[in-house]
């Protein structure tokens, strides 16, 4: 009998991320998301200033990219969110 078929997969709740496709920032918390099999949609605001604004007004004013959302919960930039994996806690958000 094989368990696994009658079981709902892991929750993960929504991840957006907006971005530009120079940005290294981004690049890097993209990365650490996939590393983590972590799906997600990607928004770029690239040469889009009124995508950004739009970004920015979701993301407390903060108008760099990425900015990065875990289902409900603003994380920040790349910054904020390896801080998270540094502290233990990223894995959580991604599977609370
Ligand atoms: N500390 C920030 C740095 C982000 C950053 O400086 N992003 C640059 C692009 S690489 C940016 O958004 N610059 C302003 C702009 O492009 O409008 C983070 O970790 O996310």
């Amino acid at each position: 009998m094989n368990l696994a078929v009658d079981q709902d997969p892991p929750f993960m709740p929504p991840i957006t991320i907006y971005t530009k496709s120079w940005c290294p920032y981004c690049h890097a918390a993209k990365d650490l998301l996939s590393g983590k099999n972590a799906r997600f949609e990607e928004i770029s605001v690239d040469g889009d200033m009124a995508a950004q604004r739009k970004m920015a007004a979701l993301a407390h004013g903060r108008w760099t990219v990425p900015q990065i959302f875990i289902g409900d919960t603003h994380v920040g930039g790349c910054d904020d969110l390896y801080a998270l994996e540094r502290a233990g806690k990223l894995d959580g958000l991604l599977s609370p």
